[in-house]
């Protein structure tokens, strides 16, 4: 049966009816479930363009589910809560429900996308079925950088809503990094005034202030998303030793990479107490300002130049401060060669095999002066995830070939204003990806040593922003590559059929334009 679902449901049943909706039906429901009808109604509007007026039609209760697995992995808020609803539509109306608030927003998530599907002139006739859903993974997110281009917070809004449509559940925000630092440590007013003032090249900087956290981290409760905080340590902080110089090398060196960017090789010292001084304000500061994130980012990638021994011994002591004040740490998959504990949480990215990129012929070629530098990352990187399991942390998957939307793009347009821009958007040494790519993996497979769903915590992309200069650019490289995100993290179906799926994506087109969103018009999908 093909319902414009993404992520599709893990059971679904059709029956010869239909029940027509139409702005005089409404939703009724108790006052425990305001919030997420408040969103639904809300969202219809913006999708659909469907003013519900009335006060009957779809009834939402809270009711229990069952006959759907539970999620694996781990929540990033922490709570022990159920996303399993059901949504039955019958000839009389349409009812939504499961145990929890969120749960009855999941279903009324796939309400909207039937909804904007079948909506014709204001109304909208919806298939009579029974859909009874749940995640297959508890941890379904996007890491934004908001370092080498900062978006400002209408922007991240827009993709809070992107992840809220697809029943994604996680905002993770590199906040710091080379280039830039993104949020206010009032102890330390330099990392704003002097470290937020860049970005790549020419691009203007920024940071959020408190009160802008604030309020994307309600925005992306109201639609149950957690943002999880990054603060990139102990490499990427050449903004830090811009505003706080005596925390870095005596000489700070970089390797140019061209288009304006610089790779930094100066990494925190973990052998200097005004390391820790530091950390430690940066964690006190940070911490609170993301209240319903039970984890902290701490980065732990990429330190070039490092010695192992300094690293590890940066990370572990790192962690014990998250864990001191009360979070959960997690990190790049670098972090599991230090000692870790089961409750961390490792995020597994480097999938890139040094020694089967001189096998193929299409794999791209990274630039020559970084070839040393890489090479020795990529060998190193080989034991990291199967590390982080032996240590009984679990994985969050976000393979490159798999998940990171900084790829290009290898669809071209039906729109031909946009060849442009794809051609310029993305890291051209990962190899351009296609749309179908990016739905023919299933997370259990993407290691050798993950044979079950226990040992993963769940399923994130990453979109990295050194080719991204516009909102346009980063939502042209996000969607359509976000619904299939979506697909791997919620469905339990472990194969998508590209064929099939193109359709239920190609049904998205409306909500889009509706939404004013800029999408790759990939001539391989049949828009509606
Ligand atoms: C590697 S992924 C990085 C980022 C770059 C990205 C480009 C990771 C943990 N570090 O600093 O932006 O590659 O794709």
């Amino acid at each position: 049966m093909n319902l414009p679902l993404i992520p599709a449901p893990a059971t679904a049943s059709a029956f010869d009816e239909t029940f027509v909706l139409t702005s005089a039906s409404g939703v009724v429901h108790s006052s425990e479930l305001a919030g997420p009808v408040a969103r639904f109604l809300e969202d219809v509007q913006l999708d659909a363009g469907l003013t519900l007026t009335g006060d009957s039609g779809i009834h939402v209760d809270l009711g229990s589910v069952a006959g759907v697995p539970p999620a694996a992995g781990l929540r990033a808020d922490g709570a022990a809560l159920d996303e399993r609803h059901g949504v039955e539509v019958t000839p009389e109306g349409v009812r939504v429900w499961g145990p929890t608030p969120e749960a009855v927003y999941r279903g009324l998530t796939s309400l909207r996308q039937l909804i904007s599907a079948q909506i014709q002139e204001g109304t909208a006739v919806l298939p009579a079925g029974r859909i009874v859903d749940g995640p297959r993974f508890a941890w379904r997110g996007l890491s934004l950088d908001v370092v080498r281009t900062f978006h400002a917070p209408d922007e991240v809004r827009r993709v809070i809503d992107m992840l809220a449509l697809y029943k994604l559940n996680v905002l993770h925000l590199h906040l710091t990094d080379d280039q830039g630092w993104r949020v206010e440590v009032p102890s330390r007013p330099a990392l704003t005034e002097v470290g937020a003032t860049g970005a790549i090249g020419d691009r203007p900087g920024g940071y959020y202030t408190q009160a802008e956290l604030a309020e994307l981290v309600a925005y992306a409760a109201d639609r149950y998303v957690t943002v999880v905080p990054e603060i990139d340590m102990p490499g990427h902080t050449a903004a830090v030793f811009k505003a706080y110089p005596e925390l870095g090398p005596a000489e700070p060196q970089t390797i140019d990479v061209g288009n304006g960017d610089k790779l930094h090789l100066g990494t925190l010292d973990p052998g200097r107490d005004e390391t820790w001084a530091f950390v430690e304000d940066v964690l006190d500061a940070v911490i609170p300002q993301f209240p319903r994130s039970a984890y902290v980012h701490i980065g732990g990638d990429e330190t070039w130049g490092m010695a192992d021994e300094d690293h590890a011994a940066f990370v572990e002591k790192a962690a014990a401060l998250v864990r001191e004040r009360g979070k959960k740490v997690v990190g790049w998959q670098e972090i599991a060669r230090a000692k870790l504990g089961s409750e961390d949480v490792v995020q597994y990215w480097l999938d890139l095999d040094i020694d089967k990129m001189g096998e193929n012929p299409d794999a791209p070629t990274p630039p020559e002066e970084l070839l040393p530098v890489l090479v020795e990352a990529l060998r190193k990187a080989k034991y990291d995830a199967p590390k982080a399991l032996e240590q009984g942390a679990k994985l969050i998957v976000s393979p490159v070939t798999w998940l990171y939307f900084d790829r290009p793009h290898a669809d071209t347009s039906a729109d031909p204003s946009q060849e442009q821009a794809r051609e310029r958007l993305g890291l051209q040494f990962y190899g351009a990806a296609s749309i179908e790519h990016g739905i023919s993996w299933d997370p259990v497979d993407t290691l050798p040593g993950i044979d079950s769903t226990d040992q993963i915590a769940g399923v994130e992309a990453a979109i990295w922003c050194e080719t991204i200069t516009s909102s346009e650019d980063l939502e042209l490289l996000l969607l359509p590559r976000i619904p299939g995100l979506a697909e791997k993290a919620w469905s339990h179906q472990t194969a998508t059929n590209w064929p099939e799926y193109a359709l239920r994506l190609g049904q998205q087109s409306p909500t889009w334009r509706n939404r004013r969103w800029t999408w790759l018009r990939s001539t391989e999908v049949p828009w509606t």
